[in-house]
């Protein structure tokens, strides 16, 4: 067999399996997608490092760049394994089959899979050797491409079908279905001169879509608010399950929160701010009655992600969230419901697609990030960042210097501004909408021609002003003062 020939046997048999699989995964779930699995089984286990490494340099895109990464690898091992297979279809079979039982580990370790879900790397499997089978028989027969192009087709078929039906678990149905969330206390109107957005910081509630993202799913998990439920159970008397609408007849409280993630470095992205519709945490668990002794609240995904938050800080703080922004939560920021505690960094409290709170301890239970290095305690520390200018931005003299302060669930008090080292100037400040919120600032210059560093620190509502030191996110959030340097023309 010629060597093209030979290495296109190869990927076309890993097409067809992967698409088999993804095509079988659209029926049992879309994380039984062998490829998915992987390489959610991939990021479970990346070391710490790795993930940070991942995180600082692809953002966001750092799942897009490992599901591409994944495609190279094993386009790669493919190639190989058509081409050590030229004269007989013996060693690709074995690679099919051992790649099989990656996908078959992946999935059965994967928490938020049936036992259905094995259909999907056998079916995978299956259709691989069995393509890699067929096409090393037509290629040895004739010079016929007819084999090859129909494989093709029907592979790429499969696996479009298959991302169609298994994205479509209507969940969008679902959520239109949820219709109005109306609460009973609603949060007070958001005052004119909260924000500054002509002069460069964000609009002070954020859009569904420009909401920061932040979690280790790579297929958003799909859930149906009829179908879901939440477990109360652990340390309580009473134990209890609370279905969707259970939990929409209720008085339904509105809060609105700005939400932090830890791994965001001095002058990062990952803040942002909803108005969030639920019911207050503490009242279910007195609902419940928790038991002497707890200290932990333990709440785990339909993903299988976990985050262990203060007990006594939850009785007091935090909402069941099942709205945002006047809508039901959108897919990525965990519908049908979140966990959303003010003060807390996300990692340690605002699980979403959270389908079980276990009252615990701290010493029996740990959240997901714990042993991966993170603090199991974290409050938010007092922050701010500087929207405008950007950096090495040319503006003129005459300019305006406008960011972001938080200090949740404290309150910012105060921010300050100096250039070049100079004296602190302070800051005017955005109308004051809540502790549990970011706060706008901005200040108004005359700087001379040149290059200019400016920084900014904020000064809580208790008088503590934030930590100049520079440190790493890891383990329990990033401090240092935020600094941009620019130039006057
Ligand atoms: N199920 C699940 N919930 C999760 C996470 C996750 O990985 N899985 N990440 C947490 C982290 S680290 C943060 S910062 C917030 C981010 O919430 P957002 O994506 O709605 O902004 O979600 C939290 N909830
Ligand atoms: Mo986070």
């Amino acid at each position: 067999m010629k060597p093209a020939k030979a290495a296109l046997t190869g990927l076309l048999a890993l097409v067809a399996a992967l698409a088999a699989g993804h095509l079988v995964a659209a029926f049992v779930g879309l994380s039984a997608s062998p490829y998915l699995a992987v390489g959610n089984a991939f990021i479970d286990i990346t070391p710490s490092w790795l993930k940070d490494f991942a995180v600082e340099t692809f953002g966001t895109a750092d799942k897009l760049v490992l599901l591409l990464g994944m495609a190279v690898v094993l386009a790669g091992i493919a190639v190989g394994a058509g081409l050590a297979s030229r004269n007989n279809p013996g060693p690709g079979t074995l690679v099919v089959v051992l790649l099989g039982f990656v996908g078959v580990i992946a999935v059965v370790t994967r928490p938020d899979v049936g036992q259905l879900a094995l259909l999907a790397p056998v079916a995978s499997t299956a259709a691989g050797a069995y393509v890699f089978r067929y096409l090393h028989k037509e290629a040895q027969d004739s010079e016929s491409r007819r084999g090859f192009l129909i494989t093709a087709g029907l592979a790429v078929t499969a696996g479009v079908v298959g991302q169609v039906f298994g994205a479509r678990t209507d969940v969008e149905g679902s959520r239109q279905a949820v219709g109005d969330l109306t609460p009973k206390t609603k949060a007070p109107e958001i005052p004119l001169g909260a924000d500054f957005v002509q002069d460069g910081t964000p609009s002070f509630i954020t859009s569904g879509k420009d909401f920061y993202r932040i979690d280790t799913a790579l297929s958003v998990p799909r859930i149906r608010a009829e179908e879901w439920a939440l477990r109360v159970h652990g340390m309580v008397e009473r134990p209890m399950v609370l279905t969707f609408d259970e939990i929409r007849q209720r008085d339904l409280v509105e809060e609105t929160v700005t939400l932090t993630c830890v791994s965001n470095e001095v002058g990062g992205p990952y803040i942002s701010t909803g108005n969030f519709v639920g019911i207050r945490i503490g009242d279910v668990l007195r609902e419940a009655g928790v038991k002497q002794g707890a200290d932990q609240l333990f709440s785990t995904s339909d993903d299988g992600f976990t985050a262990g938050s203060p007990l006594d800080y939850v009785l007091e703080n935090g909402l069941i969230a099942i709205g945002m922004n006047g809508e039901p939560l959108p897919a990525e920021h965990g519908f049908p419901a979140r966990l959303v505690v003010p003060g807390l960094y996300g990692y340690v409290s605002a699980t979403k697609w959270v389908t079980d709170l276990n009252v615990t301890t701290f010493a029996k239970d740990q959240g997901y990030w714990i042993p991966r290095g993170w603090a199991t305690r974290a409050p938010i520390k007092a922050s701010s960042r500087i929207d405008r200018p950007k950096r090495m931005q040319k503006v003129p003299g005459k300019s305006v210097i406008a960011g972001t302060a938080w200090a949740q669930p404290k309150g910012v008090a105060k921010v300050e501004v100096r250039v070049d080292g100079g004296p602190w100037q302070e800051a005017q400040l955005g109308a004051d909408v809540s502790d549990t919120t970011w706060r706008m600032w901005r200040l108004e210059l005359e700087l001379s021609r040149g290059s200019h560093t400016v920084e900014c620190r904020a000064t809580d509502k208790s008088g503590q002003t934030q930590d100049q030191a520079r440190l790493d996110p890891v383990p329990d959030g990033a401090t240092g003062w935020h600094s941009v340097t620019f130039t006057v023309e």
